[in-house]
């Protein structure tokens, strides 16, 4: 798997090369490239960020920056958008009033003047580019100028971490595991402009926002990190013991909070281990295991219970 990051701190994803990671990169398991977003800069002093529109606190990533970058990282055309003057719809103000729905072809030359932002947002709906999907897509569209742009299913998935997205889940982790090239950006300040999420999407780029979580960050590096390793872990061949990964928490059918673990010995600092798991009755165990799960999740993570597919509570107890 392909994997580069666009930050304003690379150096941050330095630690990728210790434990796991850098064994999993050493094996050419994954191939890492952080890249630093200020080498997209013209002006001397590399800058990234203004004022928000529309007024605020803070600064927020500019968009023509984040393009060069990612023109140049996806393989695409740079646009060639020519602002007219007095043409309401290239107005901020109107991009979100304006009808316009976006082109769904995937290889546009430049952005549609006044394209609704709402309109494009489909809010990582489309699916990881190892499908049919991707090339049925590329066949039905009318034949596109020649170019230099790839087709979408050699693309990058284009990620970026954002507090205000939906959250990110082991769904996700499962679903991108499978894609071949990753391409995160991540956001510093009050965020980056919604238009460069819009832009891509609508150039028929799969572009996916994920929050990590009810709680503000400074930036997308940590939220990059949580979520590189939960994809890349179940990457064949990362983990030394691939059984690790079957059983865990939120993966599965069940999708439950994992039971208790214990080691030995069996009793320490006057605490014992349940009895049943020194049973050898590994049926008895198992079960144990499961109402463990069960109840657990109930007590600290009922959201998930309600989720749950029943069907994977009544599977048969280990054979042995
Ligand atoms: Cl993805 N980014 C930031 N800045 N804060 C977060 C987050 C992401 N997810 C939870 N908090």
């Amino acid at each position: 798997m392909k994997i580069d990051i666009v930050s304003v701190f690379p150096e941050y994803f330095d630690v990728l090369n210790l434990s796991l990671f850098g064994k999993a990169q050493a094996k050419g398991l994954v191939e890492v490239t952080a890249h630093n977003l200020r080498d997209w800069t013209h002006d001397v002093h590399h800058s990234v960020d203004d004022t928000p529109v529309g007024g605020g606190a803070g600064m927020v990533m500019k968009p023509a920056v984040w393009a060069e970058c990612l023109d140049d990282l996806l393989g695409l055309e740079p646009a060639t958008v020519t602002p007219s003057s007095n043409n309401s719809n290239t107005s901020v103000a109107a991009t979100t009033d304006a009808t316009a729905s976006v082109p769904s072809t995937a290889n546009a030359d430049a952005a549609p003047e006044g394209t609704d932002i709402a309109a494009s947002e489909e809010s990582n709906a489309a699916p990881v580019n190892t499908t049919a999907d991707a090339n049925a897509d590329a066949s039905d569209a009318p034949a596109a100028p020649v170019s230099a742009v790839p087709p979408a299913s050699d693309r990058p998935v284009l990620i970026f971490p954002n507090p205000s997205a939906p959250l990110f889940t082991q769904r996700d982790a499962t679903e991108l595991s499978h894609a071949d090239h990753l391409l995160f950006g991540c956001g510093r300040y009050e965020g980056y402009d919604a238009r460069i999420p819009a832009y891509y999407r609508a150039q028929g780029v799969d572009v996916r926002e994920y929050s990590i979580g009810d709680y503000v960050l400074n930036g997308g590096e940590v939220a990059v990190s949580v979520m590189l390793e939960a994809i890349t872990r179940l990457l064949p061949g990362f983990m030394g013991n691939p059984e690790s990964i079957v059983e865990e928490s939120y993966t599965g059918e069940g999708a439950l909070l994992e039971h208790r673990q214990y080691t030995k010995p069996a009793e320490w600092r006057g605490i014992r281990v349940p009895d049943v798991l020194l049973s050898g009755d590994h049926g008895k165990v198992d079960r144990f295991r499961r109402d463990e799960a069960l109840a657990r999740t109930d007590e600290i993570r009922p959201d998930l219970i309600a989720k749950l597919d029943c069907a994977a509570l009544s599977k048969p107890d280990r054979k042995t």
